[in-house]
């Protein structure tokens, strides 16, 4: 998200990963790139998505020693452990965006850089993994207890214009989707 959601940009480390999940380049294209991750959500229900995601994680990543969980396949992806700090700062992001958009009229959505957010100190992975799996519970009780006529409601998003809090949580799901793709794609990489 270069600023707002630039993907493992094309100076990032980690793109090569990323491109082989979503194809749009997510800072030239940002309505494509969110095309894409709305694609990968195939109309499934956000809610049961996004609550699915931190069990998912867990259970896939449960048996993983810290050294592979450190490992990048290559040099300029993401190891296991670099993937769920991404997910960590995008559940952030979501957080503060979702709450803007349901307390104040047409708020801009300003972006971050997610790469040098990467490069910020972090808990450990266990402790990581708790704290996503609480801030997702807290978002998911925002989320369901929204009624559904605030969804419509918006932001103006930096590069994508005009976000829904519906499009916000549907993105956000698709987005889970396709990083568990590149979590699968990662242990299998670095378990050679
Ligand atoms: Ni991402």
């Amino acid at each position: 998200m270069d600023k707002f959601i630039r993907e493992l940009g094309s100076n990032g480390w980690g793109d090569a990963m990323e491109e082989r999940i979503v194809v749009a380049d997510p800072v030239a294209d940002p309505q494509g790139y969110q095309r894409e991750l709305l694609a990968l959500l195939d109309g499934q229900d956000p809610v049961a998505v996004l609550a699915a995601t931190p069990p998912t994680f867990r259970e896939r990543t449960s048996g993983l020693s810290e050294g592979l969980l450190g490992r990048r396949p290559a040099p300029s992806e993401w190891s296991v452990a670099e993937l769920l700090g991404h997910l960590w700062d995008s559940e952030i992001a979501a957080a503060f965006r979702s709450r803007l958009i349901l307390a104040q009229d047409t708020p801009q959505l300003i972006g971050y850089d997610q790469d040098a957010w990467a490069t910020l100190a972090r808990p450990s992975f266990p402790e990581m993994l708790d704290a996503f799996t609480a801030l997702r519970t807290a978002n998911l009780a925002l989320i369901s207890g929204t009624p559904e006529a605030l969804w419509d409601r918006f932001g103006i998003h930096e590069e994508r214009g005009p976000t829904s809090f519906r499009v916000l949580n549907q993105t956000m799901a698709g987005h889970d989707r396709a990083h568990l793709r590149q979590l699968d794609q990662t242990i299998a990489a670095v378990r050679g």
